[in-house]
């Protein structure tokens, strides 16, 4: 991994969707967060890419759901909820300047980024609120061409999940963070998985990089599990972020 799109929150982005009920984020923690996030992410030796805040899209901060970067390919999402589709044309021109093949998912499909889980080139598609059937098959389709195997998890029924990512994440070495809602699952079977315990559900949403894990502060089974393992973990305080249902995964496009 060596780059990453970010896009700051905009002054509009307290007025994002979102279902936490744990009050309005303050805009300026918010942005002190983030830049927290950046810094962990140039720590971990990635060279960021910072968009311009976008306030015409208050969830346009959460840059995961309207892309999806590969080692092959880039594919450009048609996010499932309408306040959001505009998003995707905002990021194209950065999406496109990485010089990878870009394709897109077709209507009627629809897809978020945060339902699509990168295990090492096997890909785990979520069907969510947000993702339907048609977008999991196109998405498969352009990873196929590409030399990439995918399955596809259907997580309508856990209500906890606005996304896959929100209760699954691969942090590397045949390693999975997961609610217990997903346990057993076949997806998972013969993977190592690390179940959050009751209280930590939101410390699934976690990223890898370079070796590194980066974790939501304020999980501290998931910390000592990870670093029993000897994994090494960084703590990021995200609160206001989590206000508007996203996580660690949501703020960045990885590549
Ligand atoms: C939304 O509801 O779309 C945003 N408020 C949160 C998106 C979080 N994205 C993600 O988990 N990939």
């Amino acid at each position: 991994m060596r780059r990453a799109l970010v896009r700051p929150p905009a002054t509009s982005f307290p007025d994002g969707l979102t279902t936490a009920g744990l009050g309005r984020p303050f805009a300026a923690l918010a942005a002190a967060q983030h830049e927290g996030y950046c810094r962990a992410l140039e720590a971990c030796g990635l060279e960021l890419t910072r968009l311009p805040p976008d306030p015409r899209f208050p969830d346009s901060t959460f840059v995961e759901d309207a892309a999806i970067l590969t080692e092959r390919c880039a594919v450009l999402t048609r996010p499932g909820a309408p306040s959001r589709a505009g998003e995707v044309e905002a990021i194209r021109p950065a999406v496109a300047a990485l010089g990878l093949p870009v394709s897109e998912i077709e209507a009627p499909g629809t897809l978020d980024g945060g339902d699509v889980c990168d295990a090492d080139g096997r890909f785990l598609i979520g069907l969510s609120a947000r993702t339907n059937e048609e977008g999991a098959r196109s998405l498969a389709a352009i990873l196929a061409r590409h030399g990439y195997t995918s399955e596809t998890l259907d997580v309508r029924a856990i209500p906890a999940l606005l996304h896959l990512k929100t209760g699954l994440s691969y942090v590397g070495g045949g390693t999975f963070l997961a609610i217990e809602e997903l346990r057993g699952h076949p997806a998972l079977l013969g993977a190592e998985v690390l179940y959050a315990v009751p209280g930590e559900e939101y410390g699934a949403n976690a990223i890898e990089v370079s070796g590194c894990i980066l974790i939501p502060a304020g999980h501290p089974a998931l910390e000592r599990s990870l670093s029993a393992r000897g994994r090494e973990v960084l703590t990021l305080d995200v609160s206001e972020f989590r206000k508007m249902d996203g996580g660690l995964s949501c703020l960045s496009l990885r590549l």
